[in-house]
């Protein structure tokens, strides 16, 4: 892959479906976007423990999108369901 191709952003989707973050452990590049989509019938969140992110509620059939910009590993929740866990690590 050439550097300029490597360079640019991607896009990254997490699915939320049956009380499940797909898939639970991401990794990305700075400078990524992440979009979390929520398939359930009810809202969630996508909630880092660090607070370096927080989506507050992503309605059914919602989405919300986030631009991964400090390197790290960010293990998060949701915070309506606290069993619901996943982790962002961004390079
Ligand atoms: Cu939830």
């Amino acid at each position: 892959m050439d550097a300029a191709l490597r360079a640019s952003p991607q896009t990254h989707v997490v699915v939320i479906e049956q009380m499940r973050f797909n898939p639970p452990d991401l990794v990305v590049n700075r400078g990524d976007r992440v979009v979390w989509v929520n398939k359930d019938l009810f809202p969630h969140t996508a909630t880092a423990a660090s607070t370096a992110f927080d989506s507050r509620s992503i309605a059914p059939d919602g989405s919300w999108p986030y631009v991964a910009k400090r390197p790290g590993r960010y293990p998060y929740v949701c915070m309506l369901h606290p069993t619901m866990r996943g982790t962002l690590t961004v390079r």
